[in-house]
């Protein structure tokens, strides 16, 4: 069955078109810097916002139908089936994330659900050999039950542990079953609302035991993929555990999971934590756990978690010059955690939409691109940094020189202020702008 009669595969157009449904910038297997674009961005869509969010706040119910026309729970997970190939085959989108409850929900005993969830898997295998479309990475919908009330992974009853434990061996199967090259911890309610209920020493070492856990199996099961563990600061809970990469990093490493996790980074969690988008991807990069991405954006007048289709230029830039910088995606990608405002509620919107957000990302990814090859920018900082590669500088990256000889060095040189050279944004700046605007 067809779902979306009206629509055609997006075709693209090229910049000068006004047809709303044709991409304007982003050309699939168009070639650029030798690689296909669909292979660059390895778009991916998001089960979760795309099949199921149907506009659903706490001031009123959905606005736009995603029943897909089914009432009985199965057959409506068939049919979100069909029409997520559909969406991704006439989007040229060639990959999907999912939680395991947006496939299948609960049916009561995890016995059943479990068996329920694998009648879906079985047909989106099917469905994956007749198309070729992939998995980017599956995860656990461990937060949305009330068992998950105080947490999963940090919850205080043991068996609410169990039972998350359970859960993700099974979400790790189905990743594997799907192809999926990454495992997703974020964590729902792994945080606390006040700490005089909360022994945050315990959850902790817990939250890292089920993790280690789920290495252990995943490994032993074949799972080849990457972890990730997405950052996010606040809501659902106070004080989210995972606030942004750099908290994540040292938890990592605190626990020896650093070898088998990198990041999943949100662009919408990076501005909750009050940072930007290319801090969050530029503190992943530099120490080596740059994963996969959630494009999405935030609203700057909004302290909460909008997940807005992308449409930032500025931002898609500075994203896709550090994917570039990190070498571009591996075992990630581009996944778009986004869904349409509760006002765009009608089919076409969820075209128009992902039209948006790939566009922006192609037109990101072109222009990073160009920043690169322009190369005034990367000139700008290795000048910036010159005085580390010789003299004084080398010897202290060398070893070579101890506080003595720095004392030695800085008393014979007197005043440094004449080292220091200007920042120069403003002009820094203005380089981007002449880059962006001249694609
Ligand atoms: C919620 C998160 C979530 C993860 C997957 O804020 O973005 O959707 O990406 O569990
Ligand atoms: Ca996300
Ligand atoms: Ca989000």
């Amino acid at each position: 069955m067809e779902f979306f009669k009206n629509i055609c595969k997006i075709p693209y157009e090229g910049k000068d078109s006004t047809n709303p449904l044709a991409f304007k910038y982003y050309n699939p297997d168009e070639v650029v810097d030798g690689k296909k674009m669909r292979d660059i961005m390895k778009f991916a869509l998001s089960w979760w916002h795309t099949m199921g969010g149907d506009g659903t706040d706490m001031f009123g119910c959905g606005t736009a139908d995603k029943t897909w026309g089914e009432n009985d729970p199965a057959a409506r997970a068939k049919a979100k089936v069909d029409a997520a190939f559909e969406i991704m085959q006439k989007l040229s989108i060639d990959y999907f994330c999912f939680h395991d409850r947006d496939l299948s929900p609960e049916y009561g005993s995890l016995k059943d659900t479990n068996a329920q969830l694998d009648i879906v898997t079985d047909y989106i295998k099917a469905k994956q050999a007749e198309t070729g479309l992939k998995c980017l990475w599956g995860t656990a919908k461990c937060f949305d039950h009330p068992r998950f009330m105080h947490g999963a992974g940090t919850s205080p009853s043991a068996d609410v542990f169990a039972f998350s434990a359970a859960q993700i061996k099974k979400a790790l199967e189905s990743t594997v079953k799907l192809g999926g090259t990454g495992y997703v911890f974020w964590g729902g309610r792994e945080g606390y609302e006040t700490l005089l209920n909360t022994n945050m020493g315990l959850e902790l070492d817990n939250m890292a035991r089920l993790m280690k856990m789920a290495v252990e199996y995943g490994r032993s099961i074949g799972f080849k993929g990457d972890f990730y563990i997405e950052p996010k600061p606040k809501e659902p809970t106070k004080h989210q555990y995972d606030f942004d990469t750099a908290t994540v990093l040292g938890f990592l490493r605190k626990y020896g999971l650093d070898k088998d996790f990198k990041m999943n980074i949100e662009a919408n969690h990076a501005t909750l934590a009050q940072h930007t988008f290319q801090h969050e991807l530029c503190v992943a990069r530099t120490n080596g756990a740059f994963g996969s991405i959630d494009a999405n954006q935030g609203d700057p007048l909004l302290g909460w978690d909008t997940d807005q289709f992308p449409t930032n230029i500025y931002d898609t830039t500075m994203c896709m010059y550090e994917v570039i910088k990190a070498g571009g995606f591996t075992n990630g990608g581009l996944n778009f955690d986004a869904k349409a405002r509760r006002g765009s509620f009608t089919p076409e919107d969820i075209f128009y939409s992902y039209i948006a957000g790939m566009d922006a990302f192609a037109l990101g990814y072109k222009a990073a691109s160009k920043l690169i090859a322009d190369g005034r920018i990367d000139s700008f900082i290795s000048d910036r940094y010159a005085s580390w590669s010789e003299g004084i500088g080398l010897d202290i990256i060398s070893g070579k020189a101890d506080m003595a000889a720095l004392e030695k060095y800085a008393l014979a040189k007197g005043e440094v202020t004449a080292s220091i050279s200007s920042g120069r944004q403003e002009l820094l700046e203005s380089i981007v702008n002449n880059v962006i605007f001249n694609l």
